[in-house]
């Protein structure tokens, strides 16, 4: 594997299960395999577990790691070429990524979507530039589009949780008062297309995802409909991706807000977020707090999915 942007990175996703369960009954297997090689990490944007479990997969991996947050510390960066840098921003994106790239072999990017530019989010204008002018492995830590590392781990929750062959999976739209992307939607979709369950996506009337996500998904705008026999419950806010409405809020509905009223109609689904997640925005605290509720699980698998996808690129460089 040279990049990690996307499930269609991964191949096969049952050998790529396969592969975590194995790292998971001994994650020190491959201790040596990472030796004198040096991970870093680039931060755009916050993060909690991003940053700690894909620095604990790298140490595993037997790597050094090495942290670079651009909003404290490093230089402002100008992303767009052409641009007359008479602003705010010392550097350039295009001097900084050779550079960076000088001092490590592999680079993880969070570069999160602006949600102004439509395009030049869809394009992964960032992460494309780390791509194409770093001349190492890349890998997306959460990118405009997509949050591949977060999925991975969901879609190895739903693997040891599962009490069904095929159990159904609900995608529920909730209410936050901040704009978000559609990176973790957009690749939990990705994933659960490809993954062998029914796939269900429900949120108010205008906040579709792009079709290269939804696929064959169905679509259900009643969320109690949407919720009926459900396995597995996973909410996550995001704003418009349909034109003209782009990266705006158009509900703050609290009724969509997921609370016992709507995991009763459940087949005793769990409950699961990516988090950070705002409780009674998103979730109540009962639902949350409920044996059902998998968000720890789903968030100590991230060093599984980091380290899965950091020893493939790893063994691509050997
Ligand atoms: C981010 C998002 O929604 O994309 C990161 C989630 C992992 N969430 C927030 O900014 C609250
Ligand atoms: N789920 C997730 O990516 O969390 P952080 O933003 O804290 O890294």
């Amino acid at each position: 594997m040279k990049t990690y942007t996307n499930v269609k990175d991964l191949g096969s996703i049952t050998e790529a299960l396969k592969e975590a369960f194995e790292i998971k009954k001994n994650r020190f297997a491959h201790k040596y395999l990472g030796e004198n090689k040096t991970l870093l990490m680039v931060f755009f944007n916050s993060s909690l577990r991003t940053r700690l479990s894909t620095q604990k997969a790298g140490m595993n991996l037997g790597m050094n790691t090495m942290v670079l947050d651009i909003q404290s510390g490093a230089w402002k960066l100008e992303t767009e070429r052409g641009v007359v840098m008479d602003g705010d921003k010392p550097e350039h994106i295009l001097e900084a990524i050779p550079v960076m790239a000088s001092y490590c072999d592999i680079i993880g990017v969070r570069a999160f979507a602006g949600l102004v530019d439509k395009a030049f989010d869809y394009q992964e204008t960032i992460i494309n530039q780390f791509i194409a002018y770093s001349g190492k492995p890349v890998f997306s830590m959460e990118a405009a589009t997509g949050h591949p590392l977060q999925a991975f781990a969901d879609l190895i929750t739903i693997e040891e949780y599962k009490k069904t062959a095929r159990p159904k999976v609900v995608l529920t739209w909730a209410p936050h008062p901040k704009a978000l992307p559609q990176a973790v939607p957009n690749s939990f979709a990705d994933f659960m297309n490809e993954a062998d369950v029914e796939f269900v996506i429900t949120h108010p009337e205008g906040y579709e995802l792009a079709p290269q996500f939804v696929r064959n998904a169905g679509v259900e705008y009643d969320q109690i409909k949407a919720f009926e026999g459900a396995d597995f419950i996973y909410a996550k806010n995001w704003s418009a991706y349909q034109d003209p409405h782009y990266g705006t809020i158009l509900s703050t509905d609290r009724s969509w807000t997921v609370s016992d009223r709507q995991m009763a109609v459940t087949h005793e689904a769990h409950f699961m977020h990516c988090l950070p997640v705002r409780r009674n925005m998103i979730v109540s605290d009962s639902v949350i707090e409920n044996a059902q509720s998998l968000v720890i699980q789903q968030a100590a698998n991230r060093e599984i999915s980091a380290q899965v996808v950091i020893k493939r690129l790893l063994e691509n460089t050997l």
